[in-house]
């Protein structure tokens, strides 16, 4: 198969409610889609990147250089057998695993509706339904978190996250605990904290969390190593974990005892595969992030998460938590029991409600060989 078209646009979502980490606080989704064409079928890739570099290095507009001046431009010279290979072809370029992902993502869609399948059938993953977890930003007060945290459990969530900084650590958690004892519960940091900080960690033991992820360095293996060695509470690795290397050497050096996989985040479908298997057979559990997608990438998530090494409730909570109007039809909904049914329509099986994406699209960009 060759490419005959790849469109890129940017998108601007209103988020319901602000979404606060300790890198920025979030109002609107701001990213871009890929569209990818041939022979009469077009696949979506959602990339993961946003207007800063304040999560990694990676924003819209390098993305939108990579893809332009790079990316694309090697893609319309390949005769692709299969999504699989295009991981070798952009390897040349550097890094940059955002616009690699958006790109290759959108291949794999357009592959499994090729051949009218479902995209998980395509990974080797399962029918059926995945267990819903949700991350909860940082909230004004202690009892406003309290309240959220309620609602997402009464919700039916199977497991509640919540971000935390410095000076908003203990005490969010020690609430969350005194008030809900046994939920399961984490914290992610994203790289707020050193290893100065180990006292707060083994403090944090106490409240028996699932894991700590990302408290340390956005590219650090060494020093998550040292502080997983002083601490009981998992950390779980989510920026410092771009490729399937980068989880090797986390697993050889023991920097952490669980892995979140984000596909936008590692370079695509074939390495979040590669981490996926590298994990299952050392016995390291993962789960599946997410950066408030829209539903295009959101239904990617629920595909990927079908895998057997997802073992622990991931990030993908239902569209209405995020958006008035989803770009899919239907929304990603979540049943009392905390479960995502699995879709079964080719692609990422819902339709993609295109009036929207026009509405919602902020710039376009089409490109042929
Ligand atoms: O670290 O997992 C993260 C959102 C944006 C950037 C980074 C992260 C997140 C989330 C939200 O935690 C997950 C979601 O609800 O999509
Ligand atoms: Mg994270």
């Amino acid at each position: 198969m060759r490419l005959e078209r790849v469109e890129v646009r940017g998108l601007s979502l209103p988020l319901r409610h602000p979404f606060e980490t300790s890198f920025t606080r979030t109002t609107a989704k701001n990213f871009l889609l890929v569209s990818v064409s041939a022979q009469g079928v077009t696949g979506y890739g959602e990339c993961v990147a946003d207007v800063d570099p304040f999560y990694l290095p990676e924003t819209n507009t390098t993305v939108l250089h990579i893809l332009r001046d790079f990316l694309a431009p090697l893609a319309f010279t390949l005769e692709i057998g299969h999504p699989r290979e295009l991981p070798a072809a952009f390897a040349r370029v550097r890094g940059h695993e955002m616009a690699k992902a958006a790109l290759e993502m959108a291949v794999w869609e357009l592959w499994a509706r090729r051949e009218g399948a479902p995209l998980h059938r395509l990974l080797g993953g399962r029918g059926g339904t995945i267990a819903a977890g949700v991350s909860v930003g940082l909230q004004k007060d202690i009892p406003t978190l309290l309240d959220r945290v309620e609602a997402e459990v009464a919700a039916g969530y199977r497991r509640i996250k919540i971000k935390i900084k410095p000076g908003r650590d203990r005490e969010l958690v020690g609430a969350l605990r005194a008030r809900f004892p046994e939920i399961p519960l984490m914290v992610d940091a994203n790289s707020a904290y050193t290893l100065d900080d180990v006292a707060l960690f083994r403090e944090l033991d106490e409240h028996r969390l699932l894991m700590v992820e990302q408290p340390l360095a956005w590219n650090d293996i060494l020093d998550h190593a040292a502080l997983q060695r002083q601490i009981w509470t998992p950390v779980c690795l989510d920026e410092s974990i771009r490729s399937a290397d980068d989880a090797r050497h986390a697993l050889d050096f023991g920097a952490c005892r669980i892995i979140n996989i984000k596909v936008g985040r590692v370079g695509g479908f074939a390495a979040a595969l590669a981490i996926h298997d590298l994990c299952s057979a050392r016995g390291m559990p993962v789960w599946c992030g997410g950066m408030l997608e829209s539903g295009i990438g959101r239904l990617a998530n629920v595909h990927l998460q079908t895998l057997p090494g997802f073992t622990l409730p991931g990030d993908t909570s239902a569209s209405a938590r995020y958006f008035e109007e989803d770009l899919i039809d239907p929304p990603v909904t979540v049943a009392p029991d905390g479960t995502i049914a699995v879709p079964e329509g080719p692609g990422i099986g819902h339709a993609v409600l295109w009036a929207r994406v026009e509405k919602a699209t902020t710039f376009k960009e089409e490109w042929r060989p």
